[in-house]
């Protein structure tokens, strides 16, 4: 089973305030060079998407609602959802804040009518929460996840073993698992348009082209896929990234955000419980070029200054000719924030980070921060 809920961020936008439903609102970074996070059903009808710029969503969307990403509040409603899941099926594979595989193999005896189980669960997550969730149920976990996105939004898909090859036939190559923008553009060099045309495509030809991505082509075309739900995946990363308004010139100013962006990770990290042990930065250049470095560290870390310093290390480590466009750190490698304090030193930053996100939780994120960051606006 695999679960996915309806636009999600604007969903939950709307559901908190009465005077955005029905509405096109629009969730992102709101200055003129953000980005969309997700747009409401009534949003796309404008043509606006994830991904795409907040200046592009603004000239199509006039007189849509924006809404600046309240990623804190999203992730608190992601748990109460997953808490929802967590009683439908004995392990789960959370995807990200919205989306998650079920394990319901070997509930057969349990379960009569599978429509009636996803129902169930839409309607608590419906009741409990006020949100849409969109539900699959499948043979295996590609068609999960192409059944709950086939009739969203409120859409509940069920696809049996003998129907798969045949609904999946004219579904475009994109639709497969692994198949990118670049993969997409080879296939279609080589005649290749839909699920159906790679289905009865020879596996030698394929492994010609496409090396050992072309078993999994052909198993994923006639709709097979042997994949577990890997429960002990945790979160995989925490990251946040800004698109400056005005492109960096030097490096102050550059350690200075990397600071900001530290402080926000560190923030993120600690209050989902979780320590990285691998510290990433992303630099997109005023061309556009985008580049990532990532640093793994000894021991897992969820101390701002920790992250900072790692990152500084990796911008210094970098290149660099251009203005830059956008920077992101990201902590990956999470494991649950459960270390214990072998150094004093760390028992002295614990504390202190107690008290710093003890602030925050009480009188919001930005009560408190480095003097470094502070200027005169502030
Ligand atoms: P999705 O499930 O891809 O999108 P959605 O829930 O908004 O809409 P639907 O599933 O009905 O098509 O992503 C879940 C959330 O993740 C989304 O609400 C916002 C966030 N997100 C981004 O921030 N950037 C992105 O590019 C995407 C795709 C999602
Ligand atoms: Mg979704």
């Amino acid at each position: 089973m695999h679960v996915d809920m309806d636009a999600f961020f604007a969903a939950i936008e709307q559901r908190d305030h009465a005077e955005y439903r029905n509405k096109p609102v629009i969730v992102g970074g709101l200055s003129n060079r953000g980005v969309v996070s997700t747009a409401s059903y009534e949003a796309r009808q404008f043509g606006v998407f994830s991904a795409m710029s907040m200046a592009e969503a603004r000239k199509r969307c006039p007189d849509g609602i924006f809404v600046s990403t309240n990623h804190h509040h999203y992730s608190d409603v992601s748990r109460q959802i997953f808490n929802i899941f967590a009683d439908f099926a004995p392990s789960i594979e959370p995807l990200s804040l919205d989306e998650a595989f079920m394990d319901v193999s070997g509930m057969e005896k349990l379960v009569q009518d599978w429509r009636e189980y996803a129902l169930k669960l839409k309607k608590r997550v419906e009741n409990e929460i006020g949100l849409v969730a969109s539900v699959g149920i499948a043979p295996n976990k590609f068609l999960a996840k192409l059944a709950s996105d086939l009739e969203k939004p409120n859409g509940l898909v069920i696809i049996q073993k003998e129907n798969a090859k045949n609904l999946i036939k004219d579904l475009p190559i994109r639709s497969l698992w692994g198949v990118g923008k670049k993969t997409a553009v080879q296939l279609q060099a080589l005649g290749f348009y839909t699920v159906g045309q790679i289905a009865t495509a020879e596996l030698g030809f394929l492994v010609q082209h496409f090396g050992n991505l072309a078993y999994r082509l052909l198993e994923l075309a006639n709709g097979r896929d042997d994949r577990e739900v890997e429960t002990d995946r945790l979160t995989q990363s925490i990251g946040n990234e800004i698109t400056f308004d005005q492109d960096l010139l030097n490096r102050t100013q550059v350690e200075k955000e990397l600071l900001a962006l530290a402080e926000k990770v560190g923030w993120r990290l600690r209050t989902e419980g979780y320590a990285a042990r691998t510290i990433t930065i992303k630099i997109r250049f005023a061309s556009f070029a985008t580049i990532t470095r990532s640093q793994t560290l000894l021991e897992a870390t969820n101390f701002d200054e920790d992250i900072y310093r790692t990152a500084v290390k990796l911008y210094k480590k970098c290149a660099i000719t251009e203005k830059i466009r956008l920077l992101g750190i990201t902590g990956n490698q999470l494991s649950l924030n459960e270390q214990f304090n072998l150094f004093e030193e760390d028992a002295k930053k614990k504390s202190l980070y107690g008290t710093l996100d003890q602030l925050k939780g009480r009188f919001g994120e930005k009560i408190i921060t480095k003097a470094k960051l502070l200027n005169s606006k502030d």
